[in-house]
C-alpha cells in the first residue's frame, strides 16, 4: 500500500517531462530501491471553491501590469476546502518501458502499411509477456478496481467500463473512461472483424446509458476513441467528454473515432480481411517508442543524425 509517509521517501533523480499547459510533471526517482514515476499535478479548481480561493489570499504579486491586463501569483493563508491540492500518479516499480514512454523525446510521423505491420509491428506485438497486462486481467477477473467498476457483462462478447487512471472522477469536463473487452483475441484494431460490429454497437450502447445514469452527461458530450498504436495490445475503447483538453492521445492519427471503426466494418468485405486491416495508418512515434527500431531497419523512417546541443 502505498500512504503519505512512504511517497515521503520518494527520491526524485531526474525529471522525465513537463507540460506547462497542464502544470504537471513526471519525475523519475527510488521508492524502496525500485526506480518510480511520480506523477504531480496541481487539481483543478471546482467552481464551487472560487469564492474561498479569492477570500483567502494571504499575498499577490504582480509581475506584469499594464491595465486593464495584470497578471500575478497568488498565495493562500490556508487551502479553501479539504479537497485535495494535487493529484498524484505514482508507477511502482516502474520499467525500463515505462520510464521511456514518459520521457520528452523526438516524434516523427510514420506510415504503416499492411507490409510494415506483417513484418515489424506483427513481431512487436508478439514479443511482450503477458505480465505487461497483468493490470488489465485483474480489472477483468474483479481482482482490483472492483468497486470503481461502472458497467460489468460477463462472457467472450462481454466488456467491463471503468473510469480511466488519467481521471480523478471530480470534474465532469475531465470525464475521462475506459472500456476493456473480456476476449483476449483482439490486440489492435487491426484485428477487428465484421464480427465484432455487434460488440462494439453494445459497447456505444452501454456506454452512453451508464454515463447518463451514473453522471448524467448525454451520449452527444462523449468521444469514443481507440488508439493506433496503443500503450496496450488488449482491445480497450477511451471514453472522453467532448470538453476534456485534447492530449497527446486524442490527436489525429493516434485516436480513431469507435463509429468510423463501426463504419469501415460495415463497408469491409464479408469475407477475408477488413478494411481496419488491409488500410495504412499513419501515426506518431518517439524516439524512445519500442517500434522506433523496427521502423528504422524497415525504412520506414530514416535514422536522425544526433542533434547537436543547441548554442547558447
Ligand atoms: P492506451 O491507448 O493503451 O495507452 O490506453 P496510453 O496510455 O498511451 O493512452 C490505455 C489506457 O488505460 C490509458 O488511458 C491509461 O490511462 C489507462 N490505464 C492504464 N493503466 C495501467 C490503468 C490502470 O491500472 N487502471 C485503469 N483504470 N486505467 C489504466
Amino acid at each position: 500500500r502505498i500512504s503519505a509517509s512512504t511517497l515521503r521517501a520518494f527520491t526524485p533523480t531526474r525529471v522525465l517531462s513537463e507540460s506547462t499547459s497542464t502544470g504537471s510533471i513526471y519525475v523519475l526517482g527510488t521508492l524502496s530501491d525500485s526506480p518510480t514515476i511520480v506523477h504531480l499535478q496541481k487539481t483543478v479548481l471546482a467552481s464551487d471553491q472560487v469564492e474561498g480561493v479569492v477570500s483567502g489570499l494571504d499575498r499577490l504579486d504582480v509581475f506584469l501590469e499594464n491595465a486593464p491586463y495584470f497578471s500575478a501569483h497568488g498565495w493562500l493563508q490556508t487551502p479553501p476546502t479539504r479537497s485535495a491540492d494535487l493529484a498524484i500518479k505514482i508507477i511502482h516499480p516502474a520499467t525500463e518501458a515505462h520510464i521511456r514512454k514518459y520521457s520528452t523525446q523526438e516524434r516523427y510521423v510514420v506510415t504503416e502499411t499492411r507490409e510494415v505491420y506483417d513484418t515489424v509491428v506483427k513481431r512487436y506485438i508478439g514479443s511482450f509477456d503477458e505480465s505487461r497486462l497483468a493490470w488489465v486481467y485483474a480489472i477483468l477477473e474483479g481482482r482490483k478496481e472492483a468497486d470503481r467498476v461502472l458497467y460489468r457483462q460477463e462472457g467472450e462478447d462481454g466488456f467491463v467500463l471503468l473510469p480511466d487512471l488519467k481521471w480523478d472522477q471530480t470534474s465532469m469536463s475531465a470525464l475521462y473512461l475506459t472500456v476493456l473487452v473480456h476476449t483476449r483475441r483482439i490486440s489492435t484494431l487491426r484485428d477487428l472483424t465484421r464480427a465484432h460490429i455487434p460488440l462494439l454497437q453494445s459497447i456505444k450502447q452501454k456506454t452512453f446509458e451508464t454515463v447518463r445514469a451514473k453522471y448524467d452527461v448525454p451520449a452527444s458530450k462523449l468521444r469514443l476513441f481507440v488508439h493506433y498504436q496503443p500503450s496496450y495490445y488488449h482491445f480497450h475503447v477511451h471514453v472522453v467528454h467532448v470538453d476534456h483538453e485534447a492530449s497527446a492521445g486524442m490527436l489525429v492519427g493516434q485516436a480513431h473515432m469507435l463509429e468510423d471503426l463501426i463504419t469501415l466494418l460495415e463497408l469491409s468485405p464479408a469475407d477475408g480481411p477488413s478494411i481496419l486491416a488491409q488500410k495504412t495508418y499513419t501515426y506518431p512515434l518517439g524516439a524512445e517508442h519500442g517500434l522506433y527500431a523496427g521502423m528504422i531497419q524497415a525504412g520506414v523512417l530514416v535514422a536522425q543524425p544526433e542533434k547537436a546541443a543547441a548554442a547558447i
